[in-house]
């Protein structure tokens, strides 16, 4: 189709870069454009969302799921402004996305015109890299090119503003050849980013004469899980995720301790303080005093971006490479460890923190261990699956207790770690996967900040997906507990229940009352059968499972004396403090018990 208008040209562009989605919510500042995508008949799909913030988190989860750009419409003013969150949580996560967003005519900005912001400024901290307004029709090519090669070579997000009377002008596909004009290109294939010999030797030798190696591996490291293991296996090292790492590799890798920091496991601390030399692979994992202390460890570091190395720890030796590239130009330089017996220690700690967490799940609670909820699905999880967590304390569980196997991918807000993104990254996982199942993993708190429009959006277009599995489990906790434990553990204060318990609400029934199926689960005994339901369904499900604010969502290096001291530290006047502290105890306990069979 020849382009007729400005709108008509943007659309034809974006699908010549291949790409065919369209996250988005209309309004009058994107008439063109809306009217363009209808013209487009469907050579670019449009999704309808309940808000912008969704349609943010929905582009931010095709790009971490994909691999590709992903793409977001708004209208201007309103429609922009909602975005932002869901832009900022792709920024940081340095997922790349295109904001496409309306804007009054241009005759009319500078005249506190209805929904006029300076949509410039507004976009300028999180699409710093690339944002621009387009004045005239001519524009629009290299505005469209650059915004796409922009945000997928930086990974990260750029944005296009449109005014209304450009969108309906008649299009520029060819500048005339003169001063002045752009002439632009379409497509972006990425370099193969590999450090220089003498920096991997540098690099080598650090590792070659390290006595217990330790790994951490994050989201960069998400395409090099046989570089990871092969070189964990030639180092006798061990490995710890960071969160959005979590994919990285399978939690079955005996050496793999699972994630780090506040919602880690005991091994990755014990790991973190005892090593002598820490390998850092693709993460910009935030919590220093999760690392080695400095000078304990000498440390190599590898990202494909120079920005982020050496941050977190005084790293020695950093490589500005891609992860499976620069893991294998090193391979062949490294000598295996004839001492495995670090290696051996930490397998040993690792088989034995899966017990503590089988034990933890099992504690009872009332009515329902959350943990216990997520060891039930670990083993059922489909092959192939994807899962979504929000912020809350099911990133804790999602973190510790699902063991992801190879081929599954699993993401959440990692740097942000904003609240909303659980249910719409599921959303997006299955418009791009929709042949495979998806989980997402979900407080209350967060279902009834978005979540709940999004089961909307859900029961929408779900028929279009050739494998309906989509389960949205939700935990039930009528708390905002995540935080209710901050503030208890770290600031000392009880439960303020006027800010911190959330209003009752039938998740399950909800979910029926769309047409979707909602399994509502009270008592232990149903968690797998519920779970077996869920993964047999033939229509999204809502698995309301009615869970225990007390289960403390407890540091891992916490132990039974330092848990005694931190309740007893605790202000009086907490609702709950009988039942929390015995919960607290419980799973404190668990840690210092030895698993022995
Ligand atoms: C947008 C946003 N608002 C507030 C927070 C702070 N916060 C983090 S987790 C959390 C509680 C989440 O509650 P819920 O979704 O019910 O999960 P729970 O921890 O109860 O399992 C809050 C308020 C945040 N991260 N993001
Ligand atoms: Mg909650």
């Amino acid at each position: 189709m020849a382009s007729e208008t400005v709108s008509d040209f943007l659309i034809s562009r974006i699908n010549e870069w291949g790409l065919k989605r369209i996250y988005g919510y209309p309004g009058d500042g994107i008439n063109g454009i809306i009217g363009a995508l209808d013209r487009a008949d469907g050579a670019v799909e449009y999704v309808q969302v309940r808000h912008e913030e969704l349609a943010a988190f929905m582009a931010c989860a095709h790009a971490k799921f994909t691999g590709e750009v992903g793409i977001c419409l708004a209208t201007s003013g309103p429609g922009a402004i909602h975005l932002l969150n869901g832009l900022y949580d792709a920024k940081m996560d340095h997922a790349g996305v295109v904001a496409i967003v309306g804007q009054q005519a241009r005759a009319a900005l500078g005249g506190h015109y209805q929904q006029e912001v300076d949509l410039i400024s507004l976009f300028k901290d999180v699409a710093h890299e690339y944002v621009h307004m387009a004045s005239t029709p001519a524009q629009v090519r290299h505005l469209v090119d650059r915004a796409i090669r922009i945000a997928k070579a930086e990974r990260t997000v750029t944005c296009l503003i449109i005014p209304n009377d450009v969108q309906e002008m008649p299009a520029v596909e060819k500048a005339p050849r003169k001063h002045g004009t752009v002439h632009s290109g379409v497509g972006y294939s990425a370099p193969r980013v590999i450090p220089k010999d003498r920096d991997l030797r540098r690099a080598a030798d650090v590792l070659n004469e390290g006595k217990k190696v330790a790994m951490l591996v994050g989201a960069g490291a998400l395409g090099a899980t046989d570089e990871v293991i092969e070189a964990a296996q030639t180092l006798g090292a061990g490995v710890a995720k960071a969160l959005l790492g979590k994919a990285a590799i399978p939690d079955d890798v005996p050496f793999c301790t699972g994630p780090i920091g506040l919602l880690g496991s005991k091994p990755s601390w014990d790991m973190m303080t005892e090593c002598d030399t820490l390998l850092i692979v693709g993460s910009s994992f935030p919590y220093s005093e999760f690392l080695p202390k400095e000078g304990q460890a000498r440390g190599v570091q590898i990202d494909i971006d120079a920005k982020m190395l050496s941050i977190r720890y005084p790293t020695e030796v950093n490589l500005v490479g891609d992860s499976a590239e620069t893991l294998r130009a090193l391979m062949p330089l490294l000598k295996r460890k004839e001492d495995r017996s670090w290696q051996k220690k930490i397998e040993n700690e690792m088989a034995d923190w899966w017990k503590t967490l089988e034990a933890r799940a099992m504690n009872d609670a009332n009515p329902i261990n959350p943990q216990r909820v997520f060891w039930e699905l670990s083993p059922r999880l489909p092959d192939n699956c994807i899962l979504s967590s929000d912020s809350g304390s099911a990133a804790n569980w999602f973190a510790r207790d699902l063991k992801v196997r190879r081929g599954m991918m699993a993401s959440l807000s990692g740097n942000l770690a904003t609240m909303g993104p659980g249910v719409p990254y599921a959303v997006s996982a299955k418009f791009a996967w929709p042949d495979r199942p998806v989980i997402a993993l979900v407080g209350d708190g967060a279902m009834l900040m978005n979540g709940i429009n999004c089961l909307i959006t859900i029961a929408h277009y779900w028929k279009e997906w050739s494998d309906p599995r989509l389960i949205v489990l939700v935990l039930a906790n009528r708390d905002l507990n995540q935080v209710t434990w901050e503030q208890r553990v770290m600031a000392g204060d009880p439960k303020y229940k006027c800010s911190q318990v959330v209003p009752e609400f039938s998740f399950a029934r909800y979910a029926e009352l769309l047409g979707l199926r909602g399994i509502r689960v009270e008592t232990p005994d149903r968690i797998g059968p519920a779970w077996d339901e869920a993964l047999s369904s033939d229509r999204p499900v809502v698995y309301e499972a009615v869970t225990d604010p007390e289960v403390p969502t407890l540091p891992p290096h916490i132990t039974f004396e330092q848990a005694k001291h931190f309740m007893g530290s605790m202000v009086k006047g907490d609702p709950h403090l009988g039942h929390m502290i015995k919960q607290t105890f419980k799973d404190a306990i668990e840690s210092v018990l030895p698993h022995k069979e």
